[in-house]
Order: structure tokens, then sequence, then C-alpha cells
């Protein structure tokens, strides 16, 4: 404890020496302190901000992060976890393509979840991630579960918090591709998974001339079984939408629960084109000033499935696009320009939807929605649904800068927008219940903080629930340019940390983070106070995929045998430092081998592996952990199969032979 005062106490007296232009060598005598704090300073040529930057990330060794940042991996297919403000990679989840080192997709029970995400019985294995949502509870991360959408095939994963692995794989059946998910409810009643590309519903095919009759948009409303941990597709349903482009969706909360709102583009129903001369998407899609907020009242619409007014298509409940507006559960609003995002503010009174050519993020009140559903006399689009004029809709516009996509919220009254164009996070402030949080005019710029380059979305602390936090913000950035070390053409990804702790103009980038693989989309940052996850599993004999005790757990050396009935030989095996029993084990070519792999650990990051050559196999086995793998044994040899985490003096004793007899 004292020595980290005295460091900071050290730094502390560089940023003075540093502020006041850091003349002359810093003396022990003129600090009254060390003087190794403020060389160092010198020497590394550090500002004052970099020191109060340094200051503010630096994390000594062995204290651990108060927050924690559940990212997308874009499309490496996995989800990044990292400790803040330390900026620290804590894990890569393994969630919709193989991961070795957790074993992963290799042989274990992850092959099992990763066959969920068969598309017509087509192995897939690797996603798209855009957006990662942690579980709530009154609109507030409970940090129990996360869900992840894949893009390219319209999946979705739920991750358990417990474990920090992935359960579930599902694939959407009715849709190829989608975008707005996963975003859950306030009680994660439902998890929404909205679409992107429109096609034919129930996933047919019809000639592109035949897009504005035969096309269709899908949002998916997962039905969510926290007690299992898992989606249950017979309580789900869709609802079908016009052939727009769906694009990012939140859901109400307080006075807007029970609805959720979805941005679109594409009402010019392009259809591409440019080699036959037609425009190009880019123009097809942007020629109309406005599209469609897409307004859905998600609990109407689980009562109109519950009547059983849905139609099954693919073994799914699809509410056709006639019934959800007789029955009033879909309502647009104009959007300008080309939008992107939709993001409700943490009260629930607002959305507020960013328009990439649009200078302005527009703000739309709920309560000024529901007044004018009331008072009825809406005109239509061309597809029957309910338009609500822009101007009985909208609260405020304000105007920030070039390219605004994704906004999220503080405690202290203000909102934070990414700028794709400007580089840029915009913070501004709220009006109506905020306005008394900050000294600022309701709905004006406060700040415009430059970062580099090309920022995508943002992440608050707990910055898009009912209760945000304030401290921090990151910058998720596409482009890193200059920013790091060359090597080679393909860069990194750059998340950028920003010191929002003080109001007004006094946002600061902190720190840069390269993320060395794929493009991350979204990300939540939880409060680690609200995370309870093992630090072992809780007895030995635990099977991670069914979070149960798993029925072929061996718990005693004693109790590992083989068994062999017919052509199937099956192994329970026991593992602990640093030995497996059996260490021989002796097979038939073309055996079919089942076999139990126990962990009899209970020591905390005691995880052994276990790998046996040339069958493409390998696992992770963490403290209490039960495994089963099963193959043909068909190819006769010898093998060794061998532990892959160094976790003893004796690790590389720890192995036994697999013997195949021709
Ligand atoms: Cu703006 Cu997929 Cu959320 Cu990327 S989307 S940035
Ligand atoms: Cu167990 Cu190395």
């Amino acid at each position: 404890m004292k020595r980290i005062a005295l460091v900071a106490l050290a730094l502390l007296a560089a940023l003075v020496l540093v502020a006041c232009g850091g003349a002359g060598p810093a003396t022990p005598a003129a600090s009254g302190l060390p003087a190794d704090a403020a060389a160092v300073a010198q020497a590394r040529g550090l500002t004052a901000d970099d020191v109060y930057a340094a200051m503010k990330t630096y994390t000594p060794s062995g204290k651990l992060d108060p927050y924690i940042m559940i990212a997308s991996g874009g499309q490496s297919g996995q989800v990044l976890v990292v400790g803040l403000p330390s900026m620290r990679i804590l894990k890569v989840i393994g969630v919709f393509t193989p991961e070795p080192w957790q074993g992963y997709g290799f042989g274990g029970s992850g092959d099992a979840i990763l066959a969920g995400g068969k598309v017509n019985g087509k192995e897939v294995l690797w996603g798209d991630t855009h957006h990662p949502s942690i579980s709530e509870t009154n609109g507030t991360y409970d940090g129990q579960f996360a869900f992840i959408n894949d893009k390219a095939n319209a999946r979705l994963a739920v991750i358990d918090l417990r474990d920090f692995s992935t359960k579930q794989i599902i694939k959407n059946p009715n849709a190829i591709n989608d975008h707005g998910g996963a975003f859950v409810t306030p009680n994660t009643e439902y998890v929404i998974e909205g679409p992107q590309y429109a096609a034919p519903l129930g996933w047919q095919y019809a000639p592109l001339d035949q897009y504005k009759e035969k096309y269709v948009g899908l949002v998916t409303l997962w039905k969510f079984d926290r007690l299992k941990g898992r989606v249950d597709p017979s309580q789900s349903f869709q609802i079908e939408l016009p052939p727009y482009w769906q694009d990012l969706c939140d859901a109400g909360k307080g006075p807007s629960d029970g609805w959720f709102f979805c941005n679109s583009f594409n009402s010019e129903l392009a259809v591409g084109g440019v080699e036959l001369g037609q425009p190009p998407f880019e123009a097809g899609t942007t020629k109309n000033d406005t599209d469609y907020l897409h307004i859905f009242n998600w609990k109407k619409a689980a009562e109109v499935f519950q009547a059983g007014k849905a139609e099954k298509i693919n073994g799914m409940a699809v509410i056709r696009l006639k019934t959800a507006i007789a029955e009033g559960l879909l309502y647009f609003s104009p959007e300008p320009k080309s939008p992107h995002g939709s993001d409700v503010t943490p009260g629930g009174e607002f959305i507020v939807v960013g328009g990439k050519l649009d200078p302005h993020v527009t703000i739309y009140s709920f309560d000024k929605i529901m007044a004018a559903i009331k008072a009825g006399e809406l005109g239509k689009d061309q597809y029957g649904v309910p338009v609500i004029p822009l101007n009985q809709a909208m609260e405020a516009q304000v105007e920030l800068g070039l390219g605004p996509l994704h906004t999220v919220f503080d405690d202290k009254g203000y909102a934070y927008t990414s700028l794709f164009l400007d580089s840029a996070v915009a913070r501004w402030s709220l009006g109506g219940p905020y306005a008394n949080k900050h000294p600022e005019k309701a709905w004006s710029l406060v700040q415009k903080l430059p970062v580099q380059y090309n920022i995508g979305h943002i992440a608050a602390l707990e910055g898009d629930t009912a209760t945000p936090g304030g401290q921090y913000v990151v910058a998720l950035n596409k482009w890193s340019i200059d920013r790091f070390a060359n090597i080679g053409p393909l860069l990194p990804q750059n998340f950028q940390l920003v010191d929002i702790s003080k109001g007004g103009d006094q946002m600061k980038v902190l720190y840069d983070m390269p993320v060395g693989m794929a493009e991350p989309h979204y990300a939540q940052i939880i409060k680690a106070e609200r995370l309870k996850p093992f630090e072992v599993y809780p007895e030995i004999g635990w099977n991670a995929e069914t979070m149960s005790k798993d029925p072929n757990a061996t718990l005693k050396q004693e109790d590992a045998k083989v068994v062999r009935t017919g052509n199937t030989v099956e192994i329970w095996m026991t593992v602990i430092r640093s030995h497996y029993v059996p260490e021989q084990v002796k097979v038939k070519k073309g055996d079919h081998v089942i076999w139990h792999l126990t962990s009899l650990e209970r020591a905390r990051d005691a995880t052994h592996g276990f790998a046996l050559s040339g069958y493409n196999i390998n696992l992770s086995i963490e403290p209490g952990k039960t495994e089963t793998i099963e193959f043909v044994a068909d190819q006769a040899g010898t093998y060794s199969y061998f532990c892959t985490e160094f976790c003893s003096a004796l690790h590389l004793e720890m192995l036994g032979y697999f013997l195949v007899e021709p």
C-alpha cells in the first residue's frame, strides 16, 4: 500500500514538473520525492496529459480491474473479455469458431454446441459477431449471461458468465443474415435478433425483380429460459416486416418497457445491379431523405403469438405483416438520413437515432409516439404500416458533426455519440428529466473529442442500461493507421479508452489498445462486482455443457476403468497432477471409443489439457470438469495422449499411450 502511494506521489511530482515545462533535471531536493519517476517521464518525453493517463490506467501487478468489457470479436467469431481501465485481455471466448485452448470444437462438448449452428446441415465454423448483450434484470446488467449474434449466418449464441463459455448456438430457420441483435428486453424475457438484408419469406428463392412483392424483413424474438440458461425456440416467434433493411434495435425500458425500436434503411427497395447500369447499392439506398424507425409492441406481439395468430414456417412461428398491422404491433416514423443506431435513454423516455449522412442525431419521444398512436389518423407506407409524422414523434435534434452512428449514456445527463466521418466522440446534453443533471443547455453539443480513426460503436460503463455509470467510454475504432509499429498491410483495430469522469469539455483519451483479431463492432462494460463466476467447477464431475453433475463422472482414481462391450471401448479416466489414470489404453482398429475424463483437482487454476495425437482431439479440463469424447479408432498405430497445460514440474510426464492394434 505504502509503495503504491509512493509511486503515485512520484508520478504526481513528474506531472507537476512536466506541467511546469519540465525544465532542468528533477532532483529529490526539488520535489522532496524520489527522482526516478520524474526522470522516466522526462526521458520518455511524456507530457502532463500522458502522466495523467498513465496514472488513470496503470494497474499494478496483482490488482484487479473494477470493470469488465465484453466485446464482439468480429469476423473471428469469438468474444473478447477485457479488463478496464487496464485494457488487458483476460479471455477470448470461442463462440462460433472452434478454439483449441478451451478445447472448444476438438472432440469435447463444444462439438455439440457448434453443431447447433449448422446451416441447413452444413458446418459453418466461423461467425461475424456484432453485438454482445449482457442479460438484464430491471434494465440493469445482472452478470448472468451474454448473447451475441452472427451477422453472416443469422445465428445467436448464449454464453454463461459463470464460466465464460458458450452453451448454445441457434440457427435462425427463416433468415440467412441478421444485424439488430443481440439485444435483450429489460428482464431478458426475449433476446431480439433483428434482420438485415431482406430475403423471401421462408428462405426461398425469388428473383430480384420480385423484390417488392416477395422479399421481406423479419425480426425474431427468442424466448430465454433463464433457469435452463437456453433459448427456447418453441416459445419464440418472428414478425414479418417490409423489405426495408432493418438495422440496429434497442428495447424500451421504464415507461417504454414492452416496446422496442429498430432503425432501417433502403426504403428505396434498391436491388443493386451496377453492372446492369442500375444505381449501385450505395446510391440506390440513399436516394430518399428519410427511412423508417420501426416501433414494435413486443408485449402485445407475445400475446398475439400465444393466441395462435402466427403461422408456422420452417418450424418457427411467424406473425405475418398483415396481422402485425391489424393488431397494432408495428408503427413507423421517418428518420433522416441513411440512419444508423437506435438507442434508448436510461429512463426509457427517448430513442436516439443517428444519421450516417445527416449531421444530427434525432431524438424521438416515447410519450409523443404513444399520443400520436392514440390520436389515430396516421398515414401509411406502401405496405400499409401506419406512419407517425416525424414532427409528431420528435423531441429534438442535435447537430453533432459528420456521420453520427451509435449513442450511449452516463450518470451525468450526457449522451455520447460516435461520429464515424469526423473520427470523434461527441458528448452532448440530454433534456427532459436529465436537464438538471448538467449545467449545459438541454439538447446541445458539449464537446467533440478526436479519436483515431473512424470510430464505429462506442461503449460506456453500463451505458446502455437503466443505471449507467460514468468514468469511461471506449471508442471502437476501425482503423489504426499510424498508431502502432508496422506489422504489414493488415492492421489491428484499435480500442481507445476515454476518460469521461469530469463534466463539460474535459473528456480525454487515455489509452490505445490494439485488437489483434478481427473487427469488434459493439461492446458492453459491466461492473466486475456484478459477475459471480466459478473459481473452480462446483463439484468434481461437473459437465460444463449441461451445467450439472455428469452421470459419467469418475470421482476417485480407484474407479478409473476401461470396459469393452463388443466393438465399443468405454474409458472412465481421472486427471490430476500429474497423471492420467489409466496411462495405457489399448483398442483394436475400428473400435468405437467413448472416453470420459474427470479432473479430480480442486485447486484454482490447476487446469490440465488432453491432446490425442492424430485424432484432432484437444480438451481443456479445468478443476472439477468432466468431458466426454467419442470417436472411431480408424487408424492403427501407436499414439500418445498428453497434457497441454504446463501444470507442474512433472507436466511432461503427464501422458499415456493409446495403442490401436491393426
Ligand atoms: Cu454500427 Cu454491426 Cu453495430 Cu458495426 S454496426 S459499427
Ligand atoms: Cu497436466 Cu500438464
